[in-house]
């Protein structure tokens, strides 16, 4: 039998629960590309939702598996603090929202989703569709609509028509969208992508501040760093799996690609984008590598990398310093990020948006923001040189 009290408590949950925001809300699939195309999505979605003074419905981790043909969702608040965020974001679980907000504000035949054009079909050539968002066309796209729990949309929205997209720091444009699409007539903003812009906006970046991991992922963090490495310690990330060195084939020099805006900044450029920057050789990484080491009296290294980790190279070129070289066990992506972000010294790679999670996180999350570096270029802080 429940006490009084029980009741009372357990009562005032369930309506807080049910409350609706009459501002409506941004549900969306992030469906490009992995973690770090991801996160370079959330930060601008996060500032495009606030403006709108909507609530956010948290969006899962979409990954890609090697054995599997179907996009694995991981649910948001199993990589991130929910406290962290809701205390910035007016924003909701994806199962809270499908549990007490759907059913009331979203039925099945009121169902819309938004895309900027008519998409084509990815699977077929038939045009008996031809203006629709195919909102389910395709992997990721089917797995995260059929896990939110939606069959079909009824309707597709071009607001490419109606607005300029999702650049609403100017009143104008925010009130292309709170005249074309009021919450009274549209609860619910499904989008096909992130409403953001990618690569992120530079006036963006400091919202990654309020992605802190789990504590699952940071107590692993810390565990590691307290059991196997010494600080000061450096983090370096090394992408190095085959897709990459086809993306740094396509290097523009005097253009920015995925992430490179994190160490070139916003065009015109000062220092023109290289193959070296984006896939740097043995050479530039172990002789940057020491020049950190001896310039910030380091102990050790963490290294996180997607396919080679070049532990005996480092540790051949640090054994002046007695300084090594460690990985992670299971080399789990998230784990890696949070040690990386706590690093003392971290050198990632300018045009990874993997990299771009860690020095946005360096450069924001922390009181005293911690500086990073990158592969190939050259514009290292002017620090003395430690003599060891
Ligand atoms: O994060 P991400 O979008 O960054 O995609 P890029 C790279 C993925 O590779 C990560 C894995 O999400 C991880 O799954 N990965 C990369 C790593 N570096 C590491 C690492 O140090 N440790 C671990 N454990 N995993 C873009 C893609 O990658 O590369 C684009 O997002 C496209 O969609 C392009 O595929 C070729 O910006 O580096």
């Amino acid at each position: 039998m429940l006490s009084a009290a029980t009741v009372v408590l357990l009562a005032a949950a369930v309506a807080r629960a049910a409350e609706v925001d009459t501002n409506g809300y941004i549900v969306y699939c992030p469906c490009m590309g992995r973690i770090g195309n991801q996160m370079e999505q959330h930060v601008g979605a996060f500032h495009f939702a606030s403006v709108l003074g909507r609530t956010m419905v948290l969006p899962p981790v979409v990954a890609h598996e090697p054995t599997s043909t179907i996009a694995k969702m991981t649910a948001f608040e199993d990589v991130f603090q929910l406290a962290a965020i809701q205390k910035h974001f007016k924003s909701i679980t994806m199962a809270e929202f499908q549990r007490d907000i759907m059913p009331r504000i979203w039925p099945k035949e009121e169902r819309k989703v938004f895309c900027w054009t008519p998409r084509k079909s990815s699977t077929s050539s038939d045009d008996g569709e031809e203006f629709s968002c195919r909102a389910k066309d395709g992997n990721p796209f089917g797995p995260f609509w059929d896990h939110v729990g939606v069959d079909e949309f009824d309707q597709s929205v071009f607001y490419g028509q109606t607005t300029g997209g999702f650049n609403v720091g100017s009143l104008k444009e925010k009130e292309k969208w709170m005249s074309n699409y009021p919450p009274s007539s549209h609860p619910v903003l499904a989008f096909v992508g992130a409403p953001a812009s990618f690569p992120s906006q530079q006036k963006h970046w400091h919202y990654q501040k309020h992605f802190r991991y789990s504590t699952r992922i940071t107590s692993k963090a810390k565990a590691f760093i307290e059991n196997r490495l010494e600080r000061p310690f450096v983090g370096i990330h090394l992408r190095n799996d085959v897709d990459w060195s086809r993306v740094c084939e396509h290097v523009d020099p005097s253009r920015n690609l995925f992430a490179s805006a994190q160490c070139l900044g916003e065009p015109p450029l000062d220092v023109s984008l290289s193959k070296e920057i984006c896939a740097p050789g043995e050479k530039t990484i172990l002789d940057q590598l020491v020049d950190v080491v001896g310039r910030s009296g380091a102990k050790s290294v963490f290294v996180s990398s997607d396919r080679d980790h070049m532990i005996p190279e480092i540790n051949e070129a640090l054994s002046a310093y007695d300084v090594k070289a460690f990985k992670l066990d299971d080399n789990d992506a998230f784990v890696s990020l949070a040690i990386l972000e706590l690093a003392d010294e971290f050198i990632g790679n300018c045009v990874s948006t993997f990299s771009s999670v860690v020095s946005r996180s360096r450069s924001f999350k922390w009181n005293k923001p911690k500086t990073s570096h990158f592969w190939g270029y050259r514009k290292l802080d002017t620090r003395p040189k430690i003599e060891l």
